[in-house]
């Protein structure tokens, strides 16, 4: 018997045959109809690449899962989808990379990330997966677009739009990070191109209304409000005059300029105007004794990117047109400048310089030479810095220098000023908004082509429903053309079809929709994606099923990567919301609740597989195990911080567990006939009732906080005390059992199963099932086969209901502590539980203890030997 036990920990095996059983036996595929505690459990679909899933894509996927576990075992029927994004740009720049056919490559990469997502030890609902690239998915994305174009949401229209030259496309807004490409990080550039965009600035106010309602981390609600970026101002125009006279234009109008400011109590001090580069008016104001300075200084500055132009860091720059703005509150004359920090798209491209208050335009006119005035002293003393002054964004402060607004607080002053200047007719109160229309058009292959046509009568038309998919057709040239247009635009044969209206002759749209659309709704259609409705017979068929949408959505928990706050986490609420106005769902916000993780990090940078610094975890798996490498990454700090991947810590999370393992069996080994069913009355000490319920609480707090790495460090120290107890019972073990099951799911349904299996075999009434199940026990390689049949879901530890703790037990107890001198009985202490695991407090204690001092008085104390919890023998 002692032989046949196992006391080697091996991950190996126990984790595939835990896979296969769970797998075989549907163990976490919740039943979506019938399960009566619905909680959505959603993590971001990965960007499948053939260069796989890699340690950051775990991190993220474990830190989601343990949440997952946790609700779980707090009765919850917890819906744990799984799927791949795998149309779009990311898997087409691979494809390209590698020099393999995207939907070839499609195949590949979605093999080997299934593969490697069933490592992982995640509890996925498999049965419903979903890839963006199926037919029956992307049909979705083109109805989707069709409901958009029909509700006024999607147009076509020509704007300024980024272009990167690498990838061959047009980008959104949203994918432009610091003047580069999202994906390729080349420099992007404006061009002036006729697109497809959706119409998310309808939106700008509800999304940012209801950024107060929803449960999301901080920095990313403050993310998206930035970008959003509601600025309330006005819009001053000021007359232009060059050698005191007006400038006219061709139609012999007096020229204005308009500028836009969010701070008009501080016109009084304005003392230039600066127009961006690219302004309009450029050309006409500037006078011919300027023309040519101006000229080479804007060819300079449009070569900066800009972060470049807006950094407060750098020296300003700029040339003066020769013409002026006349401050009609001061009737003083505003030299015109043209300087690279003033951007065109926002406000309306020119600023009105109050360089005494504002730090940009401080630092323009000292370099310029340019008149400083202070119109504002600030209610906590007078800051005798303006530069330092001009750094702290005033939000109150007492007007000066300005006329009738003397003497009045700031908030007065700018809705005074404001009705003033409306009244007098120089300027319109107006709100301002960073957001722009998401473009949505890209002149690339893989994804799903747009569903319009162009019909010369009818102009352009969305392709009916019955019609939809439109295929992506398969061609041998797919790659992008870099002509403004896409590879399917070659396909002269598939772009003829007929008017979805009137039947005559019409063209194909040829741009396909950006990925990010594809991965706006998809949360939407997993509880439905097995639900296939049959094409074309019900006309007023939608992509999800009403009835398990309503029971499944909004998703509960969604935690994924902080760096789609204004991409992906931001389009999800826009199309939730317009679904909504559509009629479509009856919800508006797609997440409840949000947890952005923080970034694994290696050799100091973000690891990505653009960095090329990327670890896979499979060599980590097969060495050490998934619950080890589970273990390992939460331990590196709180799961909204992320941290450095270093394998040195791997090991010790290994041994971490093997020694849960070989505590588990040796407690087998020590009373293998006597499970603690048949012997109720055992004594558990106030001690070990302490320890049980200060780890529950340990571990229940830290996973509620996503502080997984504290909720581990309690169990590590549990499993200190139990090892160093004499004889941890058997409730004991069970406790450290379930409250591991969400970070080693297969380790712990192992040792449960094999308690489980145990105490039925010991139980007459269980006869029956006692050979096989003793000799499975006995064996460390059981055969799934044999197990599927006694393996009932209901039996695994991930369904055990979590446990609670009592504060009654959390009160330090006293234990007693044995003092020896020369190794006999001399004292006995009380302490603290905690006291008594200090060698120092003993020890001292010990000093203060008459009936020792009596031994040791006078003589020097050789050695101390301590034993954490129990015994001091000093030795004189
Ligand atoms: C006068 C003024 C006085 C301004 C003052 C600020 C402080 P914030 O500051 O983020 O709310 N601005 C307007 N258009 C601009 C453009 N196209 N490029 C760069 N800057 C521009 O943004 C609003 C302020 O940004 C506006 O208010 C304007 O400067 C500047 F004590 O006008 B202010
Ligand atoms: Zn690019």
């Amino acid at each position: 018997m002692e032989k046949a036990i196992p006391d080697i920990y091996k991950p190996g095996e126990i984790e595939t045959k835990w896979q296969k059983i769970w797998e075989k036996n549907k163990t976490f595929q919740v039943d979506l109809k019938k399960a009566k505690k619905p909680y959505y459990n959603l993590m971001m679909f990965p960007y499948p690449s053939a260069e796989g899933l890699h340690v950051g894509n775990m991190y993220a996927f474990t830190g989601s899962d343990i949440w997952g576990r946790f609700m779980r075992m707090h009765g919850f029927d917890v819906f744990e989808p799984i799927g791949l994004d795998g149309f779009g740009i990311h898997s087409e720049n691979y494809a390209l990379k590698v020099g393999r056919h995207p939907a070839l490559q499609a195949k590949r990469s979605e093999e080997n990330f299934y593969r490697q997502l069933r490592l992982i030890g995640n509890q996925f609902s498999w049965d419903n997966h979903l890839e963006t690239y199926d037919p029956e998915y992307y049909r979705w994305t083109q109805w989707i677009f069709v409901q958009m174009f029909k509700a006024g949401l999607a147009y076509r229209g020509k704007a300024a739009v980024n272009w990167c030259p690498s990838c061959r496309t047009v980008l959104a807004d949203e994918q432009v990070i610091e003047g580069k490409c999202e994906r390729c990080e080349s420099r992007v550039q404006t061009k002036n191109l006729e697109q497809w965009f959706f119409k998310i600035t309808k939106y700008a106010d509800r999304l940012l209304e209801n950024t107060e309602k929803i449960d999301w981390s901080e920095k990313v609600l403050l993310a998206q409000k930035n970008w959003i970026g509601k600025k309330e101002g006005i819009n001053i125009t000021y007359q232009v005059v060059r050698d005191n006279k007006a400038l006219l234009d061709e139609k012999k109008k007096p020229l204005t300029v308009t500028c836009f400011t969010t701070r008009p109590d501080t016109n009084f001090g304005a003392t230039f105007v600066v127009l961006a580069p690219e302004h309009p008016l450029v050309d006409q104001i500037t006078s011919k004794y300027n023309k040519k300075t101006v000229g080479s200084y804007i060819t300079q500055a449009l070569k900066k990117s800009k972060a470049e132009r807006i950094t407060e860091a750098t020296s300003k720059s700029g040339v003066f047109t020769g013409s002026y703005c006349i401050n009609q509150l001061t009737h003083k004359k505003m030299p015109i400048w043209v300087s690279d920090f003033v951007l065109m798209e926002f406000g309306s491209g020119a600023v009105v310089g109050v360089p005494g208050h504002d730090l940009r335009d401080f630092q323009f006119a000292k370099k310029f030479a340019l008149p400083i005035i202070r119109v504002v002293v600030g209610l906590d003393g007078d800051r005798s810095s303006i530069k330092k002054e001009s750094q702290v964004q005033e939000k109150s402060g007492t007007m000066i220098n300005s006329g009738f607004l003397n003497a009045m607080d700031i908030r007065k002053a700018t809705k005074k000023i404001m009705d003033y200047i409306e009244k007098k007719g120089w300027g319109r109160r107006t709100v301002f908004y960073h957001l722009r229309d998401w473009l949505i058009s890209r002149q690339r292959y893989w994804g799903p082509p747009i569903p319009m046509v162009y019909c010369k009568k009818c102009g352009c038309q969305p392709v009916a429903e019955k019609d939809l998919p439109v295929l992506l057709p398969q061609v041998k040239d797919w790659r992008p053309k870099g002509t403004g247009r896409g590879p399917l635009a070659e396909l002269k044969d598939w772009i003829k079809t007929s008017c979805s209206r009137c039947h005559g002759v019409a063209e194909r749209e040829t741009d396909i929709i950006d990925n990010f659309v594809d991965s706006a709704w998809y949360f939407l259609r997993y509880p439905s994606s097995r639900v296939r409705p049959c094409q074309g017979s019900d006309p007023n068929e939608i992509p999800w099923d009403s009835r398990l949408t309503k029971k499944w959505l909004p998703v509960d928990m969604y935690i994924g990567g902080a760096e789609h706050s204004v991409l992906h986490l931001l389009y999800s609420r826009f199309l939730t919301m317009a679904f909504k106005d559509l009629g479509l769902l009856d919800f508006e916000e797609p997440f409840t609740k949000f947890r952005a993780h923080g970034l694994i990090i290696k050799a100091g940078v973000k690891m990505s597989k653009s960095k090329g610094n990327i670890v896979t975890p499979d060599e980590y798996i097969k060495k050490h195990g998934a619950d080890t490498l589970r273990c390992y990454l939460m331990f590196i700090g709180p799961l909204a911080s992320g941290g450095d991947f270093r394998d040195a810590g791997m090991a010790g999370m290994f041994r971490f567990l093997a020694r849960v393992y070989r505590l588990c069996q040796k407690e087998f080994r020590l009373a293998p006939h006597l499970p603690i069913s048949q012997n109720p009355k055992q004594q558990i000490s106030k001690e070990e009732l302490y320890w049980q319920h200060r780890t529950i609480k340990r571990v229940t707090e830290g996973i509620r906080r996503l502080k997984y790495n504290v909720s581990l460090a309690a169990l590590m120290e549990y499993v200190n005390y139990l090892q160093n107890c004499q004889k941890a019972s058997q409730k004991s073990l069970e406790i450290l059992v379930c409250l591991l099951a969400p970070f080693a799911p297969h380790l712990t349904e192992e040792i449960w199963f094999k308690i489980k299996s145990r105490n039925n075999a010991q139980n007459p009434q269980n006869r029956h099932s006692e050979t096989s199940t003793t000799k499975s026990f006995c064996h460390s390689g059981i055969d799934p086969e044999s197990v599927k049949i006694k393996f009932k879901n209901n039996n695994s530890v991930h369904n055990q209901p979590w446990l609670k703790y009592d504060t009654k037990y959390l009160k330090q107890q006293k234990v007693e502590v044995v003092i020896q001198v020369n190794g006999k009985v001399r004292d006995r202490l009380q302490a603290s539980i905690n006291q008594a695991q200090n060698q120092v407090v003993i020890s001292s204690l010990c000093q203060k203890s008459a009936k020792i001092q009596t031994y040791i008085k006078g003589k020097k104390i050789k050695k101390e030997i301590f034993i954490k919890g129990r015994l001091m023998n000093l030795v004189v």
